[in-house]
């Protein structure tokens, strides 16, 4: 088993400090069912999560650091940022898509896969993360119009690189390459079958990660990863796999991510004649002229009402929660203090 650099995994002087002594540092890169695969100077470790730590509420995500004690984590380590989505499900709670990320690829076909409404979604999540985001274009070398479809996606990225990349034929693989120079780690997001492990195996030089057969490849919703995976590319970089994403529903982690993600929306926004103006039918309404103008499209417009909504309910939804459990600890509280008293 070949150990790892600590270094080249991206471990700093800061994580060195949040260390306790006697405890051995790695870096997560497989979450299975109950245990990890840690990548670490003594070689990939499995380990597992004390009951201990999941009782307090703590779960480590694929590309936490965290500090071993034998086969089991003692602690996760502090988080530089993390990628994350309210889970799927009616329970209110975040999921950690990956943890410790640089760059965040926003994957997508070209042709009909190829969806702005649903990269507006992804920039949301990815810049409240605090990660830098960028395009992926794949499959180039189905598409000879790729370069024109690249420019529409560009108008709608608003200043986030675009990529136009192809597996097989390798067109523009060393442009993503460039971005994971040693030590810094890539997250690879997008729906299922538009190519992500089939990339990480290219950059990777190996099929490292399974992909889907040709001959599946009308099967619509199958989704071939199960989980996530950090991958060591021979670059020196990190590339983390994910399973094909069917729904990304945004958390509200307190950051701007949402005003960055329309950014031009806001900045006309600014311009308003009411500073709490809707856009709905106000007058005075700098976000309407421009849509009036052609300067704004329609489209973008109800998708940014449309998150916007998402985002304020899911507000909502986060300080329920937060009180339910508030109210829950009170009530736990008082219960025991009752029967104490009875003793
Ligand atoms: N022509 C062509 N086919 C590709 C390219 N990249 C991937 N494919 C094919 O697309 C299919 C899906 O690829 P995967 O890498 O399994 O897709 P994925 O995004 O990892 O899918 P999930 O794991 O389900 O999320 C496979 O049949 C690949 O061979 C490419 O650049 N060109
Ligand atoms: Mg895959
Ligand atoms: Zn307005």
């Amino acid at each position: 088993m070949p150990a790892f650099d600590l270094s080249g995994l991206g471990w700093t002087a800061e994580l060195a400090a949040s260390l306790e002594a006697g405890s051995i540092p790695g870096r997560v890169a497989v979450q299975h069912r109950g245990e990890y695969v840690v990548y670490s100077e003594l070689g990939e470790l499995r380990v597992r999560l004390p009951g201990r730590l999941l009782r307090d509420g703590i779960t480590a995500a694929v590309g936490d650091w965290v500090a071993l004690d034998g086969e089991a984590i003692r602690a996760v380590l502090p988080r530089r940022m993390a990628l994350v989505r309210q889970a799927a499900g009616r329970e209110t709670g975040a999921q950690v898509l990956a943890a410790n990320v640089d760059v965040a690829f926003l994957v997508t076909s070209l042709g009909p896969d190829l969806e702005p409404r649903r990269l507006e979604r992804y920039l949301t999540v990815v810049w409240e993360s605090g990660a830098s985001p960028a395009i992926l274009l794949t499959k180039s070398d189905l598409h000879i119009d790729a370069a024109e479809q690249a420019l529409e996606v560009e108008a709608v990225a608003f200043g986030v690189p675009v990529h136009v990349v192809s597996a097989v034929t390798g067109e523009g693989c060393d442009e993503v390459a460039a971005y994971l120079a040693p030590g810094t780690t890539g997250v690879l997001l997008g729906s299922s079958g538009v190519g992500k492990s089939t990339l990480v195996n290219r950059l990777a030089g190996s099929e490292l990660l399974r992909t889907r057969e040709i001959r599946e490849d009308d099967g619509k919703g199958r989704h071939t990863t199960s989980h996530r995976e950090l991958v060591v590319l021979p670059g020196g970089g990190m590339l983390i796999d994910t399973p094909g994403l069917r729904e990304l529903q945004l958390w509200d982690g307190g950051g701007s991510g949402f005003e960055e993600a329309f950014a031009d929306v806001e900045e006309l926004a600014a311009g308003c004649r009411f500073s709490d103006c809707a856009h709905l039918r106000e007058p005075g309404c700098a976000v309407l002229a421009a849509v009036d103008d052609g300067v704004l499209p329609l489209e973008r417009l109800r998708s940014y009402r449309k998150l916007e909504r998402e985002l304020q309910r899911q507000v909502r939804r986060q300080s329920d929660a937060r009180e339910l459990a508030a109210r829950r600890k009170e009530i736990r509280k008082f219960t025991r203090s009752l029967r104490k008293d009875a003793w």
